[in-house]
């Protein structure tokens, strides 16, 4: 059964509903595995008040029992903490009391750049906020639910992902030659995620201007993934192609606007012997088939497969739409231009999108581990890539 994922909730509903299946059995899970994973998309440097009223946390619904997975759907719960101011906003119920049909905090002021305007017109809704409720980040909370369980099945297979800031707002981050052995222990203990602490003063004061101004921030992470087996994904077809669906699984994150593998965008500007990572023999690295790029300006993919070597992907977020100091639009409601509306919203939310794009990679790596390696039970996959590991063993042994 192929692994998939599906979420459901608005913004400011009773909840998020996260479900995942084709999770084998027997994949030791907690809550607090879970929970951890949310919390860590929680902090941040630059976020709004919302952040200080949710805490979130995992119920889980069905598909774990007694400290394990069990093959069956893993269906999950998140409650919006902040759901008791808008139950009445956002109640399914009709509101008869509704005189022109709009309910209290409608929103005809659409936001540039917010999926607002192109929402309500495909949709063919008169309130923003029937489209934005969904459009919004909050969203992601069910994203690192799934995303959570799958980086507890990869940690039991000897795959590990981490993240760190490497770009805010105009200021670049710079990245260390050799990074940490556990990259989260050391980004997750800063306020934006990066390794560079000079940058990150800056970062913080660049921070401090934007909200002062109204205005929000960009940046960029880099995700990177350790421990995979040579060979996932394939070169076969448009739609096996691991690159491919890292990118797909990456440009959906909100706010997203472009991702790069390895060197990336850099490569086109630089000849063939700049790009390439020259490879030499090394006995002992079974993942990676017994050999070593030299260099890994690839970022850990060839023809579509994961070479072994670590996998680094950047994902770059745009500014957050929702400006305190408005841009100028048209109110639908009137024709009229007029400023957008000013929700609360976060100045900056790029520490909070490093995590959420660790959980995209966990999904995809997850999916094209078991794609592989197959197996109803955790016991099951991690015996079968044993057995191609020891091929690649033999291979070199002949
Ligand atoms: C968001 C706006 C803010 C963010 C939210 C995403 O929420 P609110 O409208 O309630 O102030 O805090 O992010 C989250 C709630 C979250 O959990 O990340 C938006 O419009 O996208």
């Amino acid at each position: 059964m192929p692994l998939r994922f599906t979420t459901a909730g608005e913004s400011h509903g009773p909840a998020l509903v996260s479900v995942l299946e084709g999770m084998p059995a027997g994949v030791p899970l907690l809550a607090n595995d879970v929970d951890t994973e949310l919390a860590r998309r929680q902090q941040g440097y630059g976020r709004g008040r919302r952040m200080q009223i949710e805490t979130d946390r995992i119920e889980f619904l069905s598909g774990v029992r007694a400290g394990e997975t069990l093959g069956s759907p893993v269906a999950m719960l998140v409650r919006n903490r902040d759901w008791k101011n808008w139950s009445e906003i956002m109640d399914p119920a009709p509101l008869a009391a509704d005189a022109d049909g709009l309910r209290k905090r409608h929103v005809t002021r659409v936001r540039p750049g917010h999926a607002d305007l192109t929402g309500i017109l495909k949709y063919d809704r008169s309130d923003a906020r029937d489209i934005l409720e969904r459009a919004s980040a909050r969203e992601t909370t069910s994203r690192m639910a799934a995303g959570a369980i799958c980086k507890v099945m990869l940690r039991e297979l000897g795959v590990h992902i981490g993240s760190h800031l490497v770009h805010l707002g105009g200021i670049d981050a710079a990245r260390p030659e050799t990074l940490p052995a556990d990259l989260n222990a050391v980004s997750d203990r800063s306020p934006l995620r990066t390794l560079d602490a000079a940058a990150e003063a800056r970062m913080i004061e660049r921070i401090d201007l934007a909200k002062k101004e109204g205005n929000t921030l960009g940046g960029i992470c880099e995700v990177v993934v350790t421990g995979l087996p040579v060979g996932l994904g394939s070169h076969v077809s448009w739609d096996t192609r691991l690159d491919g669906r890292l990118g797909q699984a990456m440009l959906s994150i909100p706010a997203v606007k472009g991702v790069e593998i390895g060197m990336g965008f850099e490569t086109a500007r630089r000849t063939g012997a700049e790009v390439h990572d020259e490879i030499a023999a090394a006995p002992g690295r079974t993942r990676t088939g017994h050999v070593q790029r030299v260099t890994n300006r690839a970022g850990g993919t060839e023809g579509g497969m994961t070479t072994g070597e670590a996998l680094v992907v950047r994902v770059a977020m745009k500014p957050i739409s929702t400006l305190m100091r408005p841009l100028g639009t048209v109110d639908v409601a009137t024709g009229q231009s007029a400023q957008a509306v000013a929700e609360r919203s976060d100045v900056t939310a790029v520490p909070a999108m490093g995590v959420i794009a660790e959980a995209m990679a966990a999904f995809v790596l997850a999916s094209a581990m078991l794609e592989k390696f197959g197996g109803d039970s955790l016991r099951e996959t991690q015996r079968n890539l044993d057995a191609y590991l020891a091929r690649l063993d033999e291979r070199v042994e002949r």
